[in-house]
C-alpha cells in the first residue's frame, strides 16, 4: 500500500471531496487495507479534524456537511465489511440503538451499530431525533437487552435523562441496560444522568457492552426497580 493512501483519504474527507474519498477507499480495499484501519485511521481521524477546524472557525457548516457526505460515502463501502457477523452464528443479545430526540448526528451511531452486528448482536436502529417514549415503546415491543443512545448535542442530554427517568417511573429500569455515547457525553455526565455504561469509542463500546450483557443475562432480567 502506498504509505500515503490513508492520509489521502483523510485529507479528502477534511476538504469534503466525497468522490475522491469513495475512489480512494475503494482503492485501499482493493489493496487489502483492513476496513477497520481505513475507518479508524482515515475516516474517523479526518472527522475529528473537521470538528477541530469547526471549533476554531476555520470551516463553515456547509463544509462540515460536505465532509459528512464524504464520511457517508466511505462508510457505505466499509459498513458491509465490518458488520458481517463471524462464523459463530449464535445471537449474543438484542440491542436497540438511536440518536436522542432533537439530535440528528448519526455517523458514530452507525459505526457502533455495524460493529455490534459484527459482534453477533441483533441490532434495531431507530435512526435519529427519536423521542424517549418511542425508544421505550420499541424496546418493550422488541424485548431488547440493551438500549444504546447516541448524543452529540449538549442541549439534548436532558432527553436521555428523561428516558432513564421514564424507565424508572414505569418500573422498567432493570429490564434494560442503558448505554450512552457520543461527543456530548463523558463518563461523569453519563453517571450523573443514571446510565449503566458509557464508552468513548466504538471499540470500547463493544467491549463494555459484551461484559454488561454477560452480567445481565447471568442475573436474569428483573421486572422492577
Ligand atoms: C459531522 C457533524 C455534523 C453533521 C452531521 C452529519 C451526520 N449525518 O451525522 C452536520 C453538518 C449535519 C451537523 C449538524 C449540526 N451540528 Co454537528 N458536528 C459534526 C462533527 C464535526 C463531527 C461528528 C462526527 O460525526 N464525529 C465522528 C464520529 C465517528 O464520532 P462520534 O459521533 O463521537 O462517535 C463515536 C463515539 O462518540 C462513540 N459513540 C457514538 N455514539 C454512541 C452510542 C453509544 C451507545 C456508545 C456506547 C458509543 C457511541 O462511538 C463512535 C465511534 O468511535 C461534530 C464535532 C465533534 N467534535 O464531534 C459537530 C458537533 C457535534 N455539531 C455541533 C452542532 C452545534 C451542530 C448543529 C446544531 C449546527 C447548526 N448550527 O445547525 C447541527 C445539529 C442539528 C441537530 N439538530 O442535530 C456541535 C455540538 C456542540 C454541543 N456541545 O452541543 C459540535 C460538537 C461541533 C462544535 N464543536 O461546535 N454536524
Amino acid at each position: 500500500m502506498p504509505p500515503d493512501l490513508l492520509t489521502e483519504i483523510k485529507e479528502a474527507l477534511i476538504f469534503g471531496k466525497y468522490d475522491t474519498v469513495e475512489k480512494k477507499v475503494n482503492e485501499a480495499l482493493k489493496k487489502k487495507v483492513p476496513p477497520m484501519k481505513i475507518l479508524n485511521e482515515a475516516l474517523i481521524e479526518g472527522m475529528k479534524e473537521v470538528g477541530r477546524k469547526w471549533i476554531d472557525g476555520e470551516v463553515f457548516l456547509a463544509d462540515v456537511m460536505m465532509s459528512a457526505e464524504a464520511m457517508r460515502k466511505g462508510m457505505n463501502l466499509i459498513e458491509p465489511l465490518i458488520s458481517k457477523p463471524g462464523k459463530e452464528r449464535k445471537i449474543k443479545g438484542k440491542v436497540l440503538i438511536a440518536t436522542i430526540y432533537t439530535d440528528i448526528h448519526d455517523i458514530g451511531k452507525k459505526i457502533v451499530a455495524a460493529l455490534l452486528q459484527a459482534e453477533g448482536y441483533e441490532v434495531i436502529d431507530l435512526g435519529v431525533d427519536v423521542p424517549p417514549s418511542k425508544i421505550i415503546e420499541e424496546a418493550l415491543k422488541n424485548k431488547v437487552d440493551l438500549i444504546g443512545v447516541s448524543c452529540l448535542l449538549t442541549t439534548s442530554i436532558l432527553y436521555i435523562k428523561d428516558l432513564i427517568d421514564f424507565l424508572s417511573t414505569r418500573k422498567l429500569r432493570n429490564k434494560f441496560i442503558v448505554a450512552v455515547g457520543g461527543a456530548a457525553l463523558t463518563k461523569d455526565k453519563s453517571e450523573e444522568i443514571g446510565a449503566d455504561l458509557y464508552a468513548e469509542t466504538a471499540e470500547e463500546a463493544i467491549k463494555e457492552i459484551n461484559e454488561k450483557i454477560k452480567e445481565f443475562k447471568a442475573r436474569g432480567k428483573e421486572g422492577n426497580d
